[in-house]
């Protein structure tokens, strides 16, 4: 399989951007063409970003999964798929061909049209980063279910609020999952999350660390008893469920600047073209190529790059069950040299956790089969970029920075390795089909340059084909959050700006959104967390800058009557949001206070806290129209370094 949609220089990537905004229809229904539909598209695009509305392919039938898995059997049949590296480096590996996977896929998916998961239907996915993971999510896509995948960090309380939102009815699980050197038990914490919950059926445990797992009877029930149930019965194909282009292929939780997390929803079609063809592109992906996408499944990265594209484009993907850390900083690298991977595609926040080891772990590793490195996730920094350039590509792989976003399934700018050029700490220049703007406070179009570049909250002026379609069950809430805060656009959230030449630097989110090792996290989500912590009167979360993390979390609390040790209480609120949350959420530091700094009309001043949290003590700007502006020096005063 070669892509004709591969676009392979500087003057193709023009002309190919020229006529994605000239001719939008022609150019995607070119780029459709190399997919397999069961019924082809009546019309490719129709929109508006009022309601908003955003339809892709209207009319065409396909089901992603004989595009990731059927397409392939004549010729790739023995081809390996999936690679999975295990999290203990003396286990051995797995390596599941095509054909392994489209069985497994099938076995799967009739295990869950066995219990009664019918088309529509919603699933949560909660296990660790196991071959039977992506399995499940295919099987869903299979038969047309949705897939509701949720972080393994997550905790009980996170997936109760998810598994009510989306309205599941079916679970699949693990009885745990090995990260580094913890042992996880994601049984038991779906446990948790179910009790007194009347909806859910069925949940399917997959054995993984055969931890003790209390299992219910007429619920739970395991997945290879399952599988042995459906070879019984003599059922081997799995007819795909035929979809159309606009029906959903999966909800993804992820948080925003207000509220509980939004379940962003992407529709089959668009989702699967885009995907793979931003992948193709981005990574100039030649088939048999390896690549190795660190991101969990759990994430939009994981989704995106780690399943559906490289699948759907006949590649094979690198599945790593484990962290960059265990056993030791060289295990990257180490897998890189077991499986002669081409292709590495990470996070800055992993780039600059392993910087702080120096470069003894990468002495000794053959890294001479990289070709392409890619980042995801946040701004990295021309420290952490040089980084990776020099000790890990050698100078000789060309990095691509990809901006997106779980609401924009894929990448949405990026350069073209090796084919559009790279500039340190910017994403450079849009995808086709990507039209960018910048705005200023107002909504008005930023113009002007100033020492050669122009700033302002980035937008998008029209649908590519895989921007989110909807949060499920609340739509009016994708209109609010997405569509409404400047007319006619996509709002990112995002803050950047764009030199002479047309390239992009994000330079972060400007809502009150955080982003921790690449972790999307809501303030009012922690501060929500904290306040239900006994004691707690009020709280106020924003970020600082991180040296790993990229943004810690600093957290101000009112606490009614101090008793004892401070630091005690601490760590109290400190599981009071792994309870709520998952621990991905916990505060880098808490500092008591006995006010917050308010307007007099009530709002928390946020950049007030935001400046004190950062260490800029001396410049916090007016706070003379603060209800008790006392509160700034008993703030600044007390501050935690
Ligand atoms: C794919 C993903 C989205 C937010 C996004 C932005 C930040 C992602 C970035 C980047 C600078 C990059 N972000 N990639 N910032 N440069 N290359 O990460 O999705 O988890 O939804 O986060 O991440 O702030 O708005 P998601």
């Amino acid at each position: 399989m070669s892509y004709p949609y591969q676009i392979t220089s500087l003057d193709a990537y023009k002309a190919a951007y020229k006529k994605s905004v000239e001719n939008p229809d022609e150019f995607w229904a070119d780029v459709a063409d190399n997919f397999v539909w069961k019924r082809k598209w009546d019309k490719v695009l129709e929109w508006n970003f009022n309601e908003p509305k955003v339809e892709w392919f209207k009319g065409a039938q396909l089901n992603i999964t004989e595009n990731c898995l059927d397409r392939h059997l004549a010729t790739k049949a023995n081809i390996p798929a999936l690679i999975w590296e295990p999290n203990d480096p003396d286990e051995h590996h797995r390596i599941l061909t095509y054909k392994d996977l489209y069985n497994k896929v099938c076995q799967f998916g009739n295990v869950l049209r066995n219990n009664g998961v019918k088309k529509g239907d919603r699933v949560c996915i909660y296990m660790g980063m196991i071959p039977e993971l992506a399995i499940a999510v295919l099987a869903c896509a299979r038969i047309g279910a949705i897939h509701s995948v949720v972080f393994g960090g997550f905790s009980a309380q996170s997936i109760a609020d998810r598994l009510y939102d989306a309205q599941a009815e079916y679970i699949v699980t693990c009885d745990g999952a090995y990260r580094g050197n913890k042992d996880i038990p994601l049984k038991s914490v779906i446990d948790d999350a179910l009790i007194g919950n009347r909806t859910i059926k069925k949940v399917i445990v997959s054995t993984r660390t055969r931890t003790p797992v209390s299992m219910l009877k007429g619920r739970d029930l395991w997945w290879e008893e399952e599988i042995k149930k459906v070879e019984t019965l003599g059922m081997t194909e799995c007819v795909p469920e035929v979809m159309d282009a606009e029906d959903p292929l999966f909800i993804l939780y992820t948080s925003g600047s207000t509220g509980k997390p939004k379940g962003v929803v992407h529709a089959c079609g668009g989702y699967m073209v885009w995907t793979n063809y931003t992948f193709v592109n981005t990574f100039q992906y030649t088939p048999g190529d390896i690549h190795f996408c660190t991101a969990d499944i759990g994430w939009i990265t994981g989704h995106s790059y780690i399943v559906y594209a490289p699948l759907s484009a006949g590649g094979t993907s690198l599945l790593f069950e484990g962290i960059p850390t265990f056993p030791d900083a060289g295990r990257f690298w180490d897998i890189i040299e077991k499986f002669r991977v081409n292709i590495l595609y990470t996070a800055p926040t992993a780039i600059r956790s392993l910087m702080g080891f120096g470069i003894g772990p990468l002495q000794g590793k053959d890294l001479s089969s990289l070709k392409i490195l890619g980042t995801v996730g946040e701004p990295i920094n021309e420290e952490a970029w040089h980084w990776y350039d020099e000790h890990v590509g050698k100078k000789k792989c060309p990095i691509v920075d990809t901006w997106w976003q779980t609401e924009t399934g894929g990448i949405l700018i990026s350069n073209l390795a090796g084919v559009t050029p790279a500039k340190p700490s910017w994403a450079t220049l849009p995808m086709p089909g990507v039209q960018c703007i910048l705005v200023d406070e107002n909504g008005k179009e930023v113009t002007e340059f100033e020492d050669g570049v122009k700033k302002g909250n980035l937008c998008i002026k029209a649908p590519w084909p895989s921007i989110l379609r909807t949060t499920y069950g609340d739509h009016e809430r994708c209109k609010l959050n997405y569509f409404s805060t400047y007319e006619n656009y996509y709002f990112t959230g995002d803050g950047a700006m764009q030199d002479e030449e047309g390239n992009f630097r994000i330079t972060g989110r400007v809502d009150d959104v955080l982003n921790v090792s690449g972790h999307r996290i809501g303030t009012a989500e922690v501060e929500n967390a904290i306040n239900m912590h006994a004691g707690v009167v009020e709280s106020a979360v924003v970020g600082y800058p991180h040296d790993i993390k990229g943004q810690g979390i600093y957290a101000y609390v009112i606490y009614g009557n101090m008793h004892g040790d401070e630091s005690l209480t601490r760590k109290d609120i400190l599981q009071t949001v792994t309870r709520v949350i998952g621990a991905i959420a916990k505060p880098d530091k808490i500092q008591f206070v006995t006010g917050l700094p308010k307007t007099r009309s009530g709002k928390i001043m946020r950049r007030i806290l935001r400046k004190i949290a950062e260490g800029e003590t001396e410049n916090l700007g007016d706070t003379s129209t603060l209800l008790d502006p006392l509160i700034v020096d008993e703030i600044k005063n007390n501050r935690l370094q």
